[in-house]
């Protein structure tokens, strides 16, 4: 139980939600251990095969919490790099191989670390009302928790480039145009609307969708023929499970295949 993280359930869908509403859910070092914690269980609960992230309140995140106690060195300089190496960057690299689909329902501001955190899932939606801020160049730093991998390779580097040089916000319209975000739904159904993806996803095949989200992990570094060798190997161990088999099993006899066994 942790009183900055509410985790509740819909259908085979978790939904965890930043709960510092106050501070517009900004992250704090118990905000990533309860992030982590609530991971663990939805990694190792059968009865959960999708995950949606959120935030309580009018934002999603509005990144690092600026009035919280920043680490130290030995030396009594500012530790901005180990806290990144102890919060946000296994945070983001857990949620890059999470074994089911994770989904960020950006109810509100995703600003700084927020929006990193938003495009470290698989899949983003927006409500209407939510927008997307690369604010650090206005606090004198750089884009990270992957911001400077993830935002180029989704939007263009021009584009991702010019937001982090100006920190202007990126309305949830804008972002739906760019493939930033996946839909963006009205403000009065947005959560009814993200759980029913959420529960969409639930249905699915973890196997296949796990292995759709290492390929294109895997496509990132690869040329064509070492994807083409990934994408051979990997098919072939999907060809010997029991959901393919299910899924051809539904085809043929006309019904939707029941993954979830
Ligand atoms: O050490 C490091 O910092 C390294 C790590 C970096 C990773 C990062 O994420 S850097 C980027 C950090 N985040 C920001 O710079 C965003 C700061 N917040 C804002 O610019 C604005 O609050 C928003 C654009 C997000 C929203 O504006 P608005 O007008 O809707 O709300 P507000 O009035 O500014 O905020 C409401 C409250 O939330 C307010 O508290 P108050 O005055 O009512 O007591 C505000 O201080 C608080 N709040 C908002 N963001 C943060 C925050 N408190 C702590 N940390 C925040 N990031």
């Amino acid at each position: 139980m942790s009183d900055v993280l509410v985790t509740t359930h819909r259908g085979a869908a978790a939904i965890l939600s930043i709960n510092r509403p106050q501070r517009l859910n900004a992250l704090t070092p118990e905000v990533f251990s309860a992030l982590q914690r609530a991971l663990d269980e939805c990694e190792a609960a059968p009865d959960v095969r999708c995950v949606v992230l959120t935030g309580e309140g009018r934002a999603f995140c509005a990144g690092q919490d600026l009035t919280a106690e920043l680490p130290r060195d030995a030396e009594g300089a500012l530790d901005i790099g180990g806290m990144l190496d102890r919060d946000y960057n296994p945070l983001v690299l857990r949620l890059q191989s999470f074994p089911k689909p994770t989904i960020a329902a950006v109810n509100g501001p995703a600003v700084g670390a927020g929006a990193s955190l938003a495009m470290g899932c698989d899949i983003i939606v927006a409500s209407r009302a939510a927008y997307f801020q690369q604010a650090f160049v206005q606090i004198g730093l750089m884009p990270d928790a992957g911001g400077t991998w993830l935002l180029p390779r989704i939007i263009g580097l021009k584009r991702a480039l010019a937001l982090m040089l100006t920190g202007d916000r990126l309305d949830a319209a804008a972002a739906e145009q760019l493939g930033l975000v996946y839909r963006v739904f009205e403000d009065a159904a947005f959560m009814e609307e993200a759980s029913a993806l959420a529960e969409k996803l639930a249905q699915g095949s973890l196997s296949a969708m796990k292995a759709i989200k290492t390929a294109l992990v895997q496509s990132a570094t690869n040329d064509l023929a070492g994807q083409l060798h990934h994408e051979r190997n990997a098919q072939a161990q999907l060809g010997r499970t029991a959901d393919f088999a299910e899924g051809v099993m539904a085809f043929q006899e006309k019904r939707s295949p029941r993954f979830h066994r």
